[in-house]
């Protein structure tokens, strides 16, 4: 599998799947949930709510990762996940690894061959970028697939070059 950087906005990535930074509800929000709506245009949301009114009743567990169509989106799939909140006390880095490896899983089954990702819990649910970017890079690594080509989509120059230094790093 490759792994490739890219600078700029998730939602204009030509890929099989993007990958959203969703919350519990599924019903949009800010950064990269509310770009992925506002582009894509109604029908993820529609998904989204039937989701809701299905099979994730209590809303989508934190870790956990889902499919719907892109809408209007050049991607076929959106796969919505929930990163967690960063918490100076509790270490939740299994729960972020888990939004990667679910991610992956479910463009497994979807039959997804190249994934867009965006760093995952680093904007407003505050988790510095160096540890972002070292469990999103590690897990991807390390996660058995079928998806050949994966991309982290940084929005600024900052993110990219930390992504870019732990890369370097990896064994
Ligand atoms: N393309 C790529 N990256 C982006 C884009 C974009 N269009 N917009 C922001 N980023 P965030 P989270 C970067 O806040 O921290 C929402 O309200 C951003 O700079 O989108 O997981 C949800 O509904 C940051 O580095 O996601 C949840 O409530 C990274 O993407 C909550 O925010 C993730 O930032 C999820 O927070």
């Amino acid at each position: 599998m490759g792994i490739r950087l890219v600078l700029g906005d998730i939602t204009e990535q030509r890929v099989d799947a993007v990958v959203n930074a969703a919350n519990s509800s599924l019903l949009g929000g800010g950064g990269v949930d509310g770009a992925i709506h506002r582009r894509g245009g109604p029908e993820i949301l529609a998904e989204c709510r039937a989701l809701r009114a299905g099979r994730y009743g209590n809303g989508l567990p934190t870790g956990r990762a889902v499919a719907t169509t892109a809408g209007r989106l050049p991607a076929r799939w959106v796969i919505h996940t929930v990163g967690p909140v960063h918490s100076a006390g509790h270490d939740r880095s299994a729960l972020l690894a888990s939004c990667y490896a679910e991610s992956l899983r479910v463009a497994d089954e979807l039959g997804a061959r190249s994934v867009a990702f965006p760093a995952i819990s680093t904007g407003i649910y505050g988790w510095p970028m160096d540890d972002g970017a070292r469990i999103a890079l590690t897990t991807v690594r390390n996660t058995p697939t079928d998806v050949r080509d994966v991309r982290f989509v940084l929005f600024d120059t900052r993110a990219y070059a930390v992504f870019a230094e732990v890369l370097d790093g990896l064994p």
